[in-house]
């Protein structure tokens, strides 16, 4: 028997998939919350507000912690030794901090005591800011006029300067605490840092994870010597190596074998950032599909088959895991905006749903881009909703009009911001929380005329590890992996054509509003 297990490190919680190779079926899936399970570190959705207006953090302990309460489950339900590969992915941009320490105290990880305990000394920066920090407004600015402008740093890295992209926030934390800054002898990205923990080793950075922080060249793969300049000094010396997505980081440390029961020689495929992940999770590596993942923030990608890159620079090209490029385009109002407006009329998920069956396509005229805090794509710093139509749904007084216009105006911001891909796509295949939800994927397949397909598993990011593992260390192939676990459920929501003269008009109405911001 050869089980692979695939890992997912995001922003609310820590998860795993164990996969059977030999028989093709699930064996066991898991999930950790931050705010549920390590209250301890009152970050309740995973992440911390700091003190200055843009600042998010996350603890890279509490992501340790998180990750032995994750193994004991798994030791608890599965049976470890069949476990014979490991991948898996973290949350894009996040970076932690290591001073000079981690070299040895990576390599001698003792099960005697816990992971969090052995690594808290080697922090050089207590807190590890994540991709919804937006503190990096003048850092990005910087980088920018010394590179020549936006428009080269996107040609050089895939997208203009952006605040949550590691590279400003190297900048920014290099500007505030020059010392901890010089203390720091490795910054690794929330990938690397995991499967550094797992291999016991100081892990690379895969160029799929690698492209979303503004300091890798897109054309060579490799750090960028004008960009690294332009961010902060002996920035080179800090970074781990850059490799493709099929490197192997070595074999499951001794602590995991010892700790909790894994065979002797488990080998650990790098990881890679979420994204990029959950592109093969989906069984969307090669170009041609489009995935979309409803989760805390929305995110729309596929696979490249020509590098283009976004003319109003709020979309990104990563690399791809298998090969090539993939574009990304992320909104951070996704989940949380839909939580937002359900939670201002007080209305629960079904309420929500009855108001989004109840009300007709267009809405009547009344529309809304639902930027209840901060956007990306497009930019935008306000944090209230931006509301067209009527005065009684603007003054708040129809609550499924607004739940309605909450969830078209997503989509149809979406279907205007992806416009640079050219990828015209005839079905998206959809994942995360919100992507079972049949009245908002309906709404998606009529406001992109496409059908809509679910994928069977939720967790697309650790099923992304899993079969990465399985290609790059035991030599399966990818597209018999993504044959039988990329399952899609076959039964598909077709596009209404009956709304499509509604959705058109919403679609100039919007894109209007969009052009005014
Ligand atoms: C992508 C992005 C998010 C994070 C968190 O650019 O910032 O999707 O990867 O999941």
């Amino acid at each position: 028997m050869a089980f692979s297990l695939g890992i997912d490190a995001s922003t609310q919680s820590v998860s795993a998939v164990v996969i059977d190779l030999d028989t093709g079926t699930f064996v066991y899936e898991s999930s950790i919350n931050f705010g549920q399970q390590l209250p301890q570190y009152k970050s309740p959705n995973g992440f911390l507000n700091g003190a200055v207006e843009g600042e998010v953090y996350s603890n890279p302990l509490m992501w340790l912690d998180a990750l032995e309460l994750l193994l004991a489950d798994l030791k608890a339900h599965c049976d470890l030794k069949q476990i014979k590969t490991i991948s898996g992915a973290g949350q894009q941009h996040g970076s932690v901090y290591l001073n000079a320490d981690w070299a040895e105290a990576i390599g001698t990880l003792s099960p005697s005591q816990t992971l969090s305990e052995q690594i808290k000394p080697c922090l050089s920066r207590i807190n590890a800011p994540i991709w919804m920090d937006t503190s990096t407004g003048i850092e990005c600015e910087e980088i920018a006029s010394a590179i020549g402008g936006n428009e080269k740093v996107c040609t050089l890295s895939g997208s203009i300067c952006v605040e949550r992209f590691t590279g400003p926030q190297i900048r920014r934390f290099f500007k505030s605490s020059p010392d901890a800054y010089a203390q720091t002898s490795r910054i690794h990205l929330v990938s690397s840092f995991i499967c550094s923990i797992l291999s016991g080793t100081d892990a690379p950075i895969d160029t799929g994870d690698g492209a979303g922080m503004n300091l890798m060249n897109i054309q060579s793969f490799d750090w960028d010597a004008e960009l690294l300049e332009a961010t902060a000094p002996d920035l080179e010396s800090k970074l781990p190596e850059l490799v493709p997505g099929n490197t192997s980081s070595g074999s499951l440390a001794p602590y995991f074998t010892e700790k909790y029961g894994f065979d002797s020689e488990v080998s650990i495929s790098v990881f890679t950032g979420d994204n990029p992940s959950s592109l093969v999770g989906a069984g969307a590596s090669a170009p041609g599909k489009v995935v979309i993942s409803l989760g805390t923030s929305d995110t729309y990608f596929a696979a490249m088959p020509n590098v283009v890159s976004d003319p109003n620079g709020y979309g990104h090209v990563f690399g791809n895991p298998s090969g090539g490029s993939m574009s990304l385009q992320c909104f951070l109002n996704g989940s949380l905006a839909r939580e937002a407006v359900k939670d201002h009329f007080n209305y629960d998920w079904d309420q929500f749903t009855e108001a989004l069956t109840s009300t007709a396509a267009g809405n009547d005229g009344n529309y809304m881009l639902p930027f209840y805090g901060q956007e990306i794509s497009p930019r935008y710093h306000g944090a209230q909703p931006i509301l067209v139509g009527s005065d009684a749904f603007k003054k708040g007084e129809l609550p499924k009009a607004s739940i309605r216009a909450c969830v078209e105006g997503q989509f149809i911001n979406m279907k205007v911001q992806t416009d640079w891909m050219e990828m015209r796509p005839k079905t998206l295949y959809i994942t995360g929380g919100a992507s079972s939800n049949d009245a908002i994927a309906q709404i998606l397949a009529d406001v992109f005329q496409a059908k809509v397909q679910r994928l069977f598993v939720s967790g697309s990011v650790a099923l992304g590890g899993a079969i990465r593992a399985a290609q790059h260390n035991l030599d399966y192939d990818l597209s018999e992996l993504e044959a039988t676990f990329c399952k899609k459920n076959p039964a598909c929501i077709e596009p209404n054509q009956e709304s499509a003269p509604a959705y058109s008009k919403a679609i100039t109405a919007i894109s209007k509003i969009l052009s005014e911001l």
